[in-house]
């Protein structure tokens, strides 16, 4: 398998799911330079992916996955005893499926996306900042008051993409004080080995 990513983005997910899958020395990691769209070696990256954002998983086929809901359950399949993912057709996987939304949608894209995208007014960043970021912090909360996990009682790749978007909050200028419970997950899920380990690897490659 080949992970193209770009550290600290949300490509980190995976890598976090892949650690804690045990398949992280199987994969070949491509970092991908997001500003020229381009490879290590100057090749482009949008040949490979077109919509030109990470992650993108290539398997061993060559079959090309993107969008981080699918690659990071793809990656939960290829270890099933992992526990990364509910079995596929149980309820508890629409769960995960339903989380996964939730943190892409809802987090990356409706409150962080707003905040980083170089071309938002200054509007739709105050907007993010005091309108969108409260009720979605607010949801994290109730739940991880009463849950150590997104989903049942484990770490699942919805943790894994969740954890990575946390990551940006006081970057996005935002802080996670009002909210105990998200803050104490955060560090919790960052004290895992396996998450710190990803994390490690992709902090020291931005130094
Ligand atoms: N819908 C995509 C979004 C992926 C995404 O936004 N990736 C960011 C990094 S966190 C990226 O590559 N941004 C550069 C770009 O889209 O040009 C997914 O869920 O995988």
């Amino acid at each position: 398998m080949k992970l193209f990513f770009s550290p600290m983005t949300c490509s980190l997910a995976t890598r976090i799911a892949l650690c804690e899958a045990g398949l992280d020395g199987q994969v070949d990691f491509q970092r991908v330079d997001l500003h020229t769209r381009t490879l290590a070696d100057g090749s482009s990256y949008l040949d490979i992916s077109p919509k030109g954002a990470v992650a993108a998983l290539q398997t061993e086929d060559g079959q090309l996955l993107t969008e981080n809901a699918a690659i990071l359950q793809y990656v939960a399949d290829r270890a099933p005893a992992s526990g990364l993912a509910p079995a596929a057709g149980s309820f508890e996987r629409y769960r995960l499926q339903e989380w996964l939304s939730f943190v892409g949608t809802e987090l990356h894209k409706h409150v962080f996306y707003s905040i980083f995208n170089p071309f938002s007014p200054e509007a739709s960043r105050d907007y993010a900042r005091s309108q969108a970021a409260p009720p979605r912090f607010a949801h994290l909360e109730q739940h991880l008051k009463l849950q150590a996990f997104l989903v049942g009682n484990q770490f699942t790749v919805a943790d894994a993409y969740l954890v990575t978007v946390l990551n940006w909050v006081e970057r996005a200028g935002l802080s996670l004080e009002p909210w105990p419970a998200v803050a104490a997950y955060r560090e919790r899920l960052r004290q895992r080995p396996a998450v710190a380990r990803a994390m490690q690897s992709e902090m020291a490659m931005l130094v």
